[in-house]
């Protein structure tokens, strides 16, 4: 058995919650408790706080966990990242009220910088060897400098804004983050295992993505410039139509080139085009 924590509620929930559903691991939402079984999977969910699964993960209360890399840079506690997941994707930021002359990172110097991340911004600072005084918030860091508690923020920035409706911009990007997933080191040899497999169906669900499955007929004089222009995956699916001389062409496509391949395909001959969607991708 297997236990992942996940986020309880909040930004990376959903897409936790849809990624596992997509390897798989189905959890029923309506009987959603603190700790709950998956039907399919030697897997467990424990739903935390962002801000606990860091400490959860290097202390083995949870195997593994899906988190936001802001939460591990700042919480330091020694767990190992086993994987990038492509989303929560964001920055931590310096920023400053948007009247003010931004100079360089000296321009810090001697100011004070309001933050829910003073770890990352300490360790910041060091490295640029600027002295400035950190005072910790909670939340609602971006009204810290109208309300005269601060000079600037760091603090998390993704379209940007909430700066912009309280009159600040962003100055230096000094840490960028997504949803990572994190293991205990030293995990048993049976969680490994069960690890390994659940790993191997994330890659699958994430090498589908962006992709579809073409099919189209076409005379079977065509069929070596249709596979110029469709490579495919090793060499296209090419089979017999009942109708002489002509054959079926499947291929996997990315769908950003997709509709310019339709347009090549069609100028070649191509008739009876299906694109459907891709799940699953196993090599
Ligand atoms: O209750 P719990 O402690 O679990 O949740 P939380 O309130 O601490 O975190 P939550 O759900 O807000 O965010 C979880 C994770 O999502 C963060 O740790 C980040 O890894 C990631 N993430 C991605 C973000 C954002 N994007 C984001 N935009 N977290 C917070 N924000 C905030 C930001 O602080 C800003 O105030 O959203 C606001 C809007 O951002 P703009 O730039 O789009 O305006
Ligand atoms: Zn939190």
């Amino acid at each position: 058995m297997l236990r992942i924590a996940i986020q309880a509620k909040g930004r990376l929930n959903e897409e936790s919650v849809e990624l596992l559903s997509d390897a798989g691991i189905s959890i029923e939402s309506s009987k959603r408790k603190l700790l709950a079984r998956s039907e399919d999977f030697p897997v467990e969910i424990l739903y935390l706080r962002d801000d606990d699964i860091p400490q959860a993960v290097s202390m083995g209360v949870a195997d593994v966990g899906i988190v936001g890399y802001n939460e591990v840079a700042e919480k330091e506690f020694d767990v190992e990242i086993a994987h990038k997941l492509g989303f929560g994707k964001c920055r931590i930021s310096l920023a400053i009220p948007k009247a003010e002359e931004y100079t360089g990172v000296a321009y810090f110097n001697g100011k004070r910088v309001a933050t829910s991340y003073p770890v990352v911004l300490s360790r910041f600072f060091k490295e640029q060897k600027i002295e400035a005084e950190i005072h910790e918030i909670a939340g609602s860091v971006e009204i810290a400098p109208s309300v005269g508690m601060a000079d600037a923020i760091f603090d998390i920035v993704s379209s940007g804004g909430t700066l912009v409706t309280n009159g600040l911009k962003e100055v230096e990007k000094v840490l960028f983050s997504e949803a990572v997933l994190i293991r205990h080191k030293g995990l048993a040899e049976e969680k490994q295992q069960i690890l390994s497999q659940l790993m191997f169906r994330i890659e699958a669900v994430e090498r589908s993505r962006g992709l579809k499955y073409m099919l189209l007929n076409l005379p079977d004089e065509k069929l070596p410039e249709a596979i110029a222009i469709l490579p495919g995956m090793k060499s296209p699916t090419v089979l017999p139509l009942a109708q002489k001389g002509w054959s079926s062409m499947h291929v996997v496509v990315n769908e950003r080139e997709m509709w310019s391949k339709i347009e090549q395909l069609k100028a070649i001959g191509a008739e009876d085009i299906l694109v459907l969607s891709l799940e699953k991708m196993i090599l």
